[in-house]
């Protein structure tokens, strides 16, 4: 059934702005993601617009990240489209493949996603294939040039799709530009494209789980667990780290603690040693005190008993020297009265002897 209508999917990473190309360009209202929770989840075909009067619809697809479900999972959801829509009659004209200019470099997610979009398209598609680059306001003018040059040139980039017919092209966010970039796939339109997963699913008979791309995904899938894997065994490291760095810390903190409770008993030792010392330097004090004062109070005494033993011992030699002088003193006067008696007979002697 060819209703006429050229009919382009888009892809590309989660968050690279497939949405917000798709609004633009159709005039559509898909909801544009802003975080967590808001990314487009099943494809979705906008209503017909014109693109240098032929009628343009296109396919919105979900992107593959690590975040909310698997890249099989993702990829059943593209591929269920794309099959029903091939089986309608609903062929594509061409696939956008959308990566910002803004990324650095092409990170893990992105290449994943360019690897599965290489699988889905197949090699032969690669004509009707537009590698789109966007969010060009987004950085330095000749940075931006720069990336696109490595982009195109890189092995491990775009260089081996463009190489195969594939075009890169840049999208300035406005209607005009998005229409630039159908404007060269509807002009390059010969007929119906096929992408090899459409072919292995819908004229192959192929299940899914055969497909190239959803070997793919099992490549991805077993990579993807070996990186869980290895960023459990890093977490059970880090928790590991984590609990013996807190093993080592509680360690330092009752070595610490320890420490300053030794410190703190040698410091109440000491300060007891100090006060015993005190209070013995005080004892000795005092003693010394009331030893000087029990040798001055003896001191004393003894200056007073010799005080009062010269004193006794004057009042002594006095009385005796007053006892000899009143005994020299009646001496004399016996012998004053003797030669008295003396002198008076020796007169009367004389007077009888005239
Ligand atoms: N600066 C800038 N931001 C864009 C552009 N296109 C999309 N965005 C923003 O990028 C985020 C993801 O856009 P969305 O269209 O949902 O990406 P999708 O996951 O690929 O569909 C949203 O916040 C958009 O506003 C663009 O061309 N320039
Ligand atoms: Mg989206």
């Amino acid at each position: 059934m060819d209703t006429g209508e050229l009919i382009i999917a888009v892809m590309g990473p989660t968050g690279s702005g497939k949405t917000t190309f798709v609004n633009v360009a159709s005039g559509s209202n898909f909801l544009v993601g802003q975080g967590l929770g808001s990314t487009t989840e099943r494809a979705c075909m906008t209503g017909t617009f014109q693109v240098d009067g032929r009628p343009v619809r296109l396919v919105d697809t979900p992107g593959y990240d690590d975040a909310t479900r698997t890249d099989l999972d993702i990829l059943r959801t593209i591929a269920d489209y794309l099959t029903s829509a091939y089986k309608e009659g609903k062929t594509l004209a061409g696939v956008i493949y959308i990566h910002r200019i803004s990324d650095v470099r092409m990170s893990g997610v992105s290449r994943k996603n360019f690897k599965m979009f290489r699988k889905i398209c197949g090699e032969r598609t690669l004509k009707n294939v537009v590698i789109m680059t966007n969010m060009w306001g987004s950085v330095n003018a000749s940075i931006a040039e720069a990336r696109e040059r490595e982009l195109a040139t890189e092995e491990l980039c775009f260089k081996p799709v463009l190489d195969a017919g594939a075009n890169i092209m840049r999208h300035h966010g406005t209607r005009h530009s998005a229409h630039e970039v159908l404007r060269h796939i509807v002009s390059n339109h010969a007929g119906p494209v096929v992408l090899d997963l459409q072919r292995e699913l819908a004229i192959e008979h192929k299940s899914l789980e055969q497909t190239s791309a959803a070997d793919a995904c099992k490549d991805e899938a077993a990579k993807e667990a070996e990186r869980r894997h290895q960023e459990e065994l890093e977490r059970s490291r880090r928790e590991m780290q984590g609990i013996r760095q807190q093993e080592e810390n509680r360690r330092r903190l009752e070595e610490e603690a320890r420490r300053r409770q030794e410190e703190m008993a040698r410091a109440a030792a000491e300060a007891r040693r100090v006060a015993a010392e005190a209070e013995r330097q005080r004892q000795e004090a005092a003693r010394q005190l009331q030893e000087q004062q029990r040798m001055a109070q003896e001191a004393a005494q003894r200056a007073a008993e010799e005080q009062e033993r010269q004193r006794q011992h004057l009042a002594r030699q006095v009385q005796e020297a007053a006892e000899r002088a009143e005994r020299e003193m009646q001496e004399l006067q016996r012998r004053i009265q003797e030669e008295m008696w003396r002198a008076r007979r020796r007169s009367r002697n004389d007077c009888i002897v005239q």
